[in-house]
Protein backbone atom coordinates (compact mmCIF):
# COMPACT_ATOMS: atom_id res chain seq x y z
CA UNK A 1 0.00 0.00 0.00
CA UNK A 2 1.27 3.76 -0.56
CA UNK A 3 3.41 4.76 2.47
CA UNK A 4 0.58 8.20 2.83
CA UNK A 5 -2.67 6.09 2.62
CA UNK A 6 -1.38 3.80 5.34
CA UNK A 7 -0.45 6.44 7.41
CA UNK A 8 -4.05 8.02 6.84
CA UNK A 9 -5.51 4.77 7.79
CA UNK A 10 -3.77 4.46 10.94
CA UNK A 11 -0.19 2.68 11.26
CA UNK A 12 2.87 4.79 12.63
CA UNK A 13 4.62 4.65 9.25
CA UNK A 14 8.37 5.73 9.94
CA UNK A 15 10.07 7.95 8.17
CA UNK A 16 6.33 9.44 7.93
CA UNK A 17 5.24 10.62 4.88
CA UNK A 18 5.81 13.74 3.29
CA UNK A 19 3.68 16.31 1.61
CA UNK A 20 3.64 19.85 1.35
CA UNK A 21 0.11 22.84 1.52
CA UNK A 22 0.42 24.60 -1.66
CA UNK A 23 3.15 22.24 -2.98
CA UNK A 24 1.96 23.53 -6.40
CA UNK A 25 2.25 27.26 -6.94
CA UNK A 26 4.46 30.44 -7.78
CA UNK A 27 7.22 29.02 -5.69
CA UNK A 28 8.29 27.01 -8.94
CA UNK A 29 9.47 28.62 -12.39
CA UNK A 30 7.83 25.64 -13.91
CA UNK A 31 4.80 26.07 -12.00
CA UNK A 32 4.95 30.11 -13.24
CA UNK A 33 5.88 29.53 -16.65
CA UNK A 34 2.39 27.45 -17.19
CA UNK A 35 0.01 29.65 -15.19
CA UNK A 36 1.69 32.79 -18.23
CA UNK A 37 -0.33 30.70 -20.61
CA UNK A 38 -3.82 31.10 -18.78
CA UNK A 39 -4.10 34.29 -17.04
CA UNK A 40 -7.63 33.72 -16.18
CA UNK A 41 -7.25 31.24 -12.86
CA UNK A 42 -10.47 29.61 -12.88
CA UNK A 43 -10.36 29.07 -16.28
CA UNK A 44 -6.26 27.23 -15.78
CA UNK A 45 -8.13 25.63 -12.71
CA UNK A 46 -11.05 24.20 -15.39
CA UNK A 47 -8.34 23.02 -18.32
CA UNK A 48 -7.60 19.29 -17.28
CA UNK A 49 -4.08 19.19 -18.82
CA UNK A 50 -2.76 22.32 -17.36
CA UNK A 51 -4.63 21.71 -14.03
CA UNK A 52 -3.00 17.97 -13.99
CA UNK A 53 0.63 19.52 -15.23
CA UNK A 54 0.51 21.73 -11.96
CA UNK A 55 -0.66 18.95 -9.71
CA UNK A 56 2.50 16.64 -11.04
CA UNK A 57 5.36 19.49 -10.81
CA UNK A 58 6.09 19.17 -7.37
CA UNK A 59 5.91 15.14 -8.08
CA UNK A 60 7.97 15.04 -10.49
CA UNK A 61 10.91 17.22 -8.92
CA UNK A 62 10.57 15.98 -5.74
CA UNK A 63 8.99 12.71 -5.34
CA UNK A 64 6.28 13.77 -2.62
CA UNK A 65 4.09 11.04 -1.15
CA UNK A 66 0.95 12.42 -1.55
CA UNK A 67 -0.11 15.17 -4.84
CA UNK A 68 -2.60 17.22 -4.47
CA UNK A 69 -5.40 17.84 -6.95
CA UNK A 70 -4.80 21.55 -8.43
CA UNK A 71 -7.54 23.33 -8.22
CA UNK A 72 -9.07 26.09 -5.38
CA UNK A 73 -11.87 25.88 -2.48
CA UNK A 74 -13.57 28.27 -4.69
CA UNK A 75 -14.35 26.39 -7.56
CA UNK A 76 -17.17 24.62 -5.78
CA UNK A 77 -19.24 28.28 -5.25
CA UNK A 78 -18.73 28.72 -8.75
CA UNK A 79 -20.19 26.25 -9.53
CA UNK A 80 -23.08 27.06 -7.94
CA UNK A 81 -23.39 29.47 -9.78
CA UNK A 82 -21.43 32.83 -7.77
CA UNK A 83 -19.57 34.98 -9.96
CA UNK A 84 -15.72 34.40 -9.44
CA UNK A 85 -12.72 36.26 -10.55
CA UNK A 86 -9.04 36.00 -9.14
CA UNK A 87 -6.54 39.57 -9.69
CA UNK A 88 -3.52 39.52 -9.57
CA UNK A 89 -1.82 40.55 -5.76
CA UNK A 90 -5.92 40.84 -4.53
CA UNK A 91 -6.87 37.41 -4.43
CA UNK A 92 -10.52 36.14 -5.19
CA UNK A 93 -13.56 38.65 -5.83
CA UNK A 94 -16.93 37.01 -5.43
CA UNK A 95 -20.06 39.16 -5.63
CA UNK A 96 -20.97 38.87 -1.87
CA UNK A 97 -23.62 36.57 -1.18
CA UNK A 98 -26.20 39.02 1.80
CA UNK A 99 -29.60 37.32 1.44
CA UNK A 100 -31.55 34.08 2.01
CA UNK A 101 -32.37 34.70 -2.09
CA UNK A 102 -29.58 34.26 -3.28
CA UNK A 103 -28.93 31.30 -0.49
CA UNK A 104 -32.16 29.36 -2.02
CA UNK A 105 -31.15 30.27 -5.98
CA UNK A 106 -27.38 28.13 -6.00
CA UNK A 107 -27.89 25.72 -8.44
CA UNK A 108 -27.43 22.06 -6.53
CA UNK A 109 -29.26 20.90 -9.66
CA UNK A 110 -26.26 21.40 -11.87
CA UNK A 111 -22.86 22.55 -10.10
CA UNK A 112 -21.45 18.54 -10.50
CA UNK A 113 -21.48 19.18 -14.47
CA UNK A 114 -20.02 22.20 -14.04
CA UNK A 115 -17.04 20.65 -12.23
CA UNK A 116 -16.68 18.08 -15.12
CA UNK A 117 -13.23 18.88 -16.21
CA UNK A 118 -12.05 19.07 -12.27
CA UNK A 119 -12.82 15.04 -12.07
CA UNK A 120 -11.03 14.72 -15.81
CA UNK A 121 -8.29 16.17 -14.45
CA UNK A 122 -8.05 14.11 -11.77
CA UNK A 123 -8.03 10.56 -13.97
CA UNK A 124 -4.96 12.23 -16.08
CA UNK A 125 -3.22 13.01 -12.75
CA UNK A 126 -4.12 9.07 -11.94
CA UNK A 127 -2.49 7.84 -14.69
CA UNK A 128 0.34 9.59 -14.63
CA UNK A 129 0.98 8.27 -11.31
CA UNK A 130 0.33 4.96 -11.85
CA UNK A 131 2.92 5.06 -14.89
CA UNK A 132 5.90 7.13 -13.02
CA UNK A 133 5.04 8.10 -9.34
CA UNK A 134 3.20 4.41 -8.10
CA UNK A 135 4.18 5.43 -4.44
CA UNK A 136 2.38 9.24 -4.58
CA UNK A 137 -1.11 8.73 -3.76
CA UNK A 138 -3.73 11.70 -5.24
CA UNK A 139 -5.47 14.10 -1.80
CA UNK A 140 -8.53 15.22 -3.36
CA UNK A 141 -10.16 18.27 -1.33
CA UNK A 142 -13.09 21.15 -0.75
CA UNK A 143 -13.17 24.23 1.65
CA UNK A 144 -14.95 23.10 4.43
CA UNK A 145 -18.53 25.14 4.65
CA UNK A 146 -17.66 27.90 7.13
CA UNK A 147 -14.58 28.69 5.60
CA UNK A 148 -15.91 28.79 1.90
CA UNK A 149 -19.28 31.02 3.44
CA UNK A 150 -16.41 33.65 4.51
CA UNK A 151 -15.42 34.19 1.23
CA UNK A 152 -19.06 34.14 -0.58
CA UNK A 153 -20.79 36.48 2.28
CA UNK A 154 -17.44 38.29 2.29
CA UNK A 155 -17.15 38.51 -1.59
CA UNK A 156 -13.12 37.90 -0.87
CA UNK A 157 -10.47 37.52 1.51
CA UNK A 158 -10.34 39.52 4.92
CA UNK A 159 -8.52 39.45 8.09
CA UNK A 160 -11.69 39.51 10.35
CA UNK A 161 -14.70 38.46 8.18
CA UNK A 162 -17.33 40.35 9.61
CA UNK A 163 -19.96 40.50 7.67
CA UNK A 164 -19.67 36.45 7.47
CA UNK A 165 -19.91 36.47 11.40
CA UNK A 166 -22.29 39.19 12.12
CA UNK A 167 -24.72 37.07 9.17
CA UNK A 168 -23.97 34.23 11.87
CA UNK A 169 -24.82 35.69 14.90
CA UNK A 170 -27.69 38.11 13.05
CA UNK A 171 -29.62 35.84 10.69
CA UNK A 172 -28.64 31.96 11.71
CA UNK A 173 -31.53 30.64 9.52
CA UNK A 174 -30.21 32.24 6.46
CA UNK A 175 -26.41 31.13 7.75
CA UNK A 176 -27.27 27.56 8.74
CA UNK A 177 -29.13 27.37 4.92
CA UNK A 178 -26.02 28.44 3.06
CA UNK A 179 -23.59 25.99 5.75
CA UNK A 180 -26.42 23.43 4.90
CA UNK A 181 -25.92 23.64 1.23
CA UNK A 182 -22.46 24.22 1.10
CA UNK A 183 -22.30 20.37 3.40
CA UNK A 184 -25.07 18.30 1.04
CA UNK A 185 -22.68 19.97 -1.81
CA UNK A 186 -19.28 19.19 -0.52
CA UNK A 187 -20.20 15.42 0.28
CA UNK A 188 -21.43 14.99 -3.64
CA UNK A 189 -18.34 16.84 -4.85
CA UNK A 190 -16.10 14.65 -2.57
CA UNK A 191 -18.05 11.49 -3.78
CA UNK A 192 -17.09 12.61 -7.23
CA UNK A 193 -13.92 13.45 -6.98
CA UNK A 194 -13.67 9.69 -5.03
CA UNK A 195 -15.37 8.17 -8.21
CA UNK A 196 -12.82 9.80 -10.31
CA UNK A 197 -9.44 8.49 -8.67
CA UNK A 198 -8.91 10.42 -5.56
CA UNK A 199 -7.19 8.18 -2.64
CA UNK A 200 -7.87 10.32 0.02
CA UNK A 201 -9.72 13.57 0.93
CA UNK A 202 -9.16 16.71 2.98
CA UNK A 203 -11.38 19.63 4.34
CA UNK A 204 -9.51 23.00 4.14
CA UNK A 205 -10.91 25.02 7.55
CA UNK A 206 -8.55 27.86 7.18
CA UNK A 207 -10.93 30.49 9.02
CA UNK A 208 -12.33 27.79 11.75
CA UNK A 209 -10.31 29.59 14.11
CA UNK A 210 -12.55 32.62 13.77
CA UNK A 211 -15.27 31.04 15.83
CA UNK A 212 -16.02 30.96 19.45
CA UNK A 213 -16.32 27.29 21.30
CA UNK A 214 -19.68 26.62 20.12
CA UNK A 215 -19.80 28.66 16.88
CA UNK A 216 -17.26 25.83 16.64
CA UNK A 217 -19.23 22.75 17.32
CA UNK A 218 -22.04 24.52 15.32
CA UNK A 219 -20.02 25.45 11.85
CA UNK A 220 -17.32 23.65 11.78
CA UNK A 221 -17.48 20.11 13.85
CA UNK A 222 -21.44 20.03 12.72
CA UNK A 223 -20.64 20.20 9.05
CA UNK A 224 -17.16 18.11 9.31
CA UNK A 225 -19.32 15.35 11.26
CA UNK A 226 -21.76 14.94 8.44
CA UNK A 227 -19.24 15.32 5.87
CA UNK A 228 -17.17 12.44 7.05
CA UNK A 229 -19.83 9.97 7.92
CA UNK A 230 -21.26 10.24 4.12
CA UNK A 231 -18.15 9.95 2.99
CA UNK A 232 -17.50 6.94 5.37
CA UNK A 233 -20.76 5.29 4.26
CA UNK A 234 -20.33 6.05 0.65
CA UNK A 235 -16.42 5.11 0.58
CA UNK A 236 -15.54 2.80 2.88
CA UNK A 237 -11.59 3.06 3.80
CA UNK A 238 -11.58 6.45 1.79
CA UNK A 239 -9.68 8.05 4.68
CA UNK A 240 -10.20 12.01 5.20
CA UNK A 241 -8.11 14.76 6.51
CA UNK A 242 -9.52 17.95 8.54
CA UNK A 243 -7.43 20.98 9.15
CA UNK A 244 -9.11 23.26 11.51
CA UNK A 245 -6.77 26.13 11.01
CA UNK A 246 -6.37 28.15 14.40
CA UNK A 247 -8.60 25.69 16.36
CA UNK A 248 -6.41 26.51 19.22
CA UNK A 249 -7.71 23.90 22.57
CA UNK A 250 -10.76 23.10 20.30
CA UNK A 251 -8.35 20.90 17.96
CA UNK A 252 -9.39 18.34 20.78
CA UNK A 253 -13.07 18.55 20.48
CA UNK A 254 -12.65 18.52 16.28
CA UNK A 255 -10.56 15.26 16.94
CA UNK A 256 -13.08 13.79 19.06
CA UNK A 257 -16.47 14.38 17.25
CA UNK A 258 -15.69 15.62 13.46
CA UNK A 259 -14.94 11.60 12.43
CA UNK A 260 -11.97 12.20 10.30
CA UNK A 261 -9.34 10.01 10.49
CA UNK A 262 -6.54 12.62 10.45
CA UNK A 263 -6.02 15.70 11.96
CA UNK A 264 -4.16 18.79 10.01
CA UNK A 265 -2.08 21.08 12.70
CA UNK A 266 -1.60 24.95 12.03
CA UNK A 267 2.01 26.55 12.49
CA UNK A 268 1.15 28.01 16.07
CA UNK A 269 -0.17 23.90 17.28
CA UNK A 270 2.32 22.57 19.44
CA UNK A 271 2.52 19.11 18.20
CA UNK A 272 3.60 17.45 22.27
CA UNK A 273 0.27 19.13 23.80
CA UNK A 274 -1.85 18.26 20.30
CA UNK A 275 -0.29 14.70 21.02
CA UNK A 276 -1.71 14.70 24.49
CA UNK A 277 -5.47 16.16 23.43
CA UNK A 278 -6.41 13.99 20.84
CA UNK A 279 -7.17 10.37 21.00
CA UNK A 280 -4.37 8.26 20.18
CA UNK A 281 -6.56 6.68 17.29
CA UNK A 282 -6.35 9.55 15.56
CA UNK A 283 -3.65 10.85 12.87
CA UNK A 284 -1.88 14.16 12.95
CA UNK A 285 -0.91 16.15 9.90
CA UNK A 286 1.63 19.49 10.29
CA UNK A 287 2.89 21.38 10.90
CA UNK A 288 6.31 23.11 9.81
CA UNK A 289 6.62 26.58 9.91
CA UNK A 290 6.18 27.90 6.42
CA UNK A 291 8.79 30.90 7.27
CA UNK A 292 11.11 27.96 8.67
CA UNK A 293 10.68 26.24 4.95
CA UNK A 294 11.29 30.04 3.86
CA UNK A 295 14.59 30.34 5.78
CA UNK A 296 16.01 26.39 5.23
CA UNK A 297 19.21 25.59 6.72
CA UNK A 298 19.84 24.88 10.32
CA UNK A 299 16.18 27.11 11.61
CA UNK A 300 14.77 24.83 8.89
CA UNK A 301 16.30 21.63 10.49
CA UNK A 302 15.74 22.57 14.25
CA UNK A 303 12.12 23.17 13.73
CA UNK A 304 11.34 19.79 11.68
CA UNK A 305 13.56 17.77 14.18
CA UNK A 306 11.54 19.47 17.30
CA UNK A 307 8.26 17.73 14.99
CA UNK A 308 9.40 14.71 14.03
CA UNK A 309 10.61 14.08 17.88
CA UNK A 310 7.01 14.92 19.12
CA UNK A 311 5.49 12.46 16.73
CA UNK A 312 7.30 9.47 16.77
CA UNK A 313 5.64 6.12 17.18
CA UNK A 314 2.55 7.65 16.61
CA UNK A 315 0.33 7.58 12.83
CA UNK A 316 1.84 11.15 11.45
CA UNK A 317 1.91 13.19 7.69
CA UNK A 318 4.80 15.47 7.73
CA UNK A 319 3.52 18.68 6.21
CA UNK A 320 3.53 22.79 6.77
CA UNK A 321 0.81 24.40 9.19
CA UNK A 322 0.04 26.31 6.38
CA UNK A 323 0.75 26.80 2.57
CA UNK A 324 4.53 27.15 1.03
CA UNK A 325 5.30 30.96 0.70
CA UNK A 326 5.69 31.89 -3.02
CA UNK A 327 9.37 33.05 -2.36
CA UNK A 328 10.58 29.30 -1.15
CA UNK A 329 13.57 28.59 -2.69
CA UNK A 330 12.56 25.12 -4.25
CA UNK A 331 16.29 23.85 -3.07
CA UNK A 332 14.69 24.16 0.42
CA UNK A 333 11.82 21.71 0.03
CA UNK A 334 14.25 19.21 -1.45
CA UNK A 335 16.61 19.46 1.79
CA UNK A 336 13.13 19.34 3.71
CA UNK A 337 12.20 15.92 1.66
CA UNK A 338 15.42 14.72 2.33
CA UNK A 339 15.73 15.02 6.00
CA UNK A 340 12.32 13.56 6.83
CA UNK A 341 12.88 10.77 5.08
CA UNK A 342 16.38 10.38 7.01
CA UNK A 343 18.76 10.48 3.91
O1 LIG B 1 -1.97 33.04 -9.41
C1 LIG B 1 -2.02 31.99 -8.75
O2 LIG B 1 -1.28 31.04 -9.08
C2 LIG B 1 -3.03 31.97 -7.64
C3 LIG B 1 -2.56 31.41 -6.32
C4 LIG B 1 -3.44 30.24 -5.93
C5 LIG B 1 -3.10 28.87 -5.97
C6 LIG B 1 -1.79 28.28 -6.41
C7 LIG B 1 -4.79 30.30 -5.49
C8 LIG B 1 -5.61 31.52 -5.32
N1 LIG B 1 -5.25 29.02 -5.27
C9 LIG B 1 -4.26 28.11 -5.57
C10 LIG B 1 -4.36 26.62 -5.52
C11 LIG B 1 -4.93 25.97 -4.32
N2 LIG B 1 -5.73 26.58 -3.39
C12 LIG B 1 -4.82 24.59 -3.98
C13 LIG B 1 -4.15 23.48 -4.81
C14 LIG B 1 -2.67 23.57 -4.92
C15 LIG B 1 -1.82 23.09 -3.78
O3 LIG B 1 -2.18 23.11 -2.60
O4 LIG B 1 -0.68 22.66 -4.11
C16 LIG B 1 -5.51 24.40 -2.78
C17 LIG B 1 -5.63 23.12 -1.98
C18 LIG B 1 -6.08 25.65 -2.43
C19 LIG B 1 -6.95 25.84 -1.26
C20 LIG B 1 -7.36 27.21 -0.85
N3 LIG B 1 -7.72 28.28 -1.64
C21 LIG B 1 -7.56 27.60 0.50
C22 LIG B 1 -7.39 26.66 1.70
C23 LIG B 1 -5.97 26.54 2.13
C24 LIG B 1 -5.34 27.81 2.65
O5 LIG B 1 -4.41 28.29 1.96
O6 LIG B 1 -5.76 28.31 3.70
C25 LIG B 1 -8.00 28.94 0.51
C26 LIG B 1 -8.33 29.78 1.72
C27 LIG B 1 -8.09 29.37 -0.84
C28 LIG B 1 -8.56 30.69 -1.34
C29 LIG B 1 -7.53 31.34 -2.18
N4 LIG B 1 -7.25 30.96 -3.47
C30 LIG B 1 -6.21 31.70 -3.96
C31 LIG B 1 -5.79 32.59 -2.92
C32 LIG B 1 -4.70 33.60 -3.05
C33 LIG B 1 -6.60 32.33 -1.81
C34 LIG B 1 -6.51 33.01 -0.42
C35 LIG B 1 -7.24 34.29 -0.40
C36 LIG B 1 -7.12 35.01 0.93
O7 LIG B 1 -7.89 34.74 1.85
O8 LIG B 1 -6.26 35.88 1.02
Amino acid sequence: MKRLLQALGGDAVWPPPIWLMRQAGRYLPEYRQLRAETPDFVSFCLDPKRAADATLQPIRRFGMDGAILFSDILILPWALGRDLTFTEGHGPRLTPLRAVDEVLALDKSRFLDRVAPVLETIGLIRSELAQKHPETALIGFVGAPFTVACYMIEGGGSKEFAETRRMAAASPGTFDQLIAVLTETSIDYLSAQIAAGAEAVMLFDSWAGLLSPTGFERHVIGPAARIAAAIGQRHPGVPMIGFPRLAGTMIAAYAEQAGVGTVGMDTAADPRVVRRLVPEATGLQGNLDPFALLQGGEVMEREARAILDAMNNRPFVFNLGHGVMPPTPPAHVAALVDLVRGR
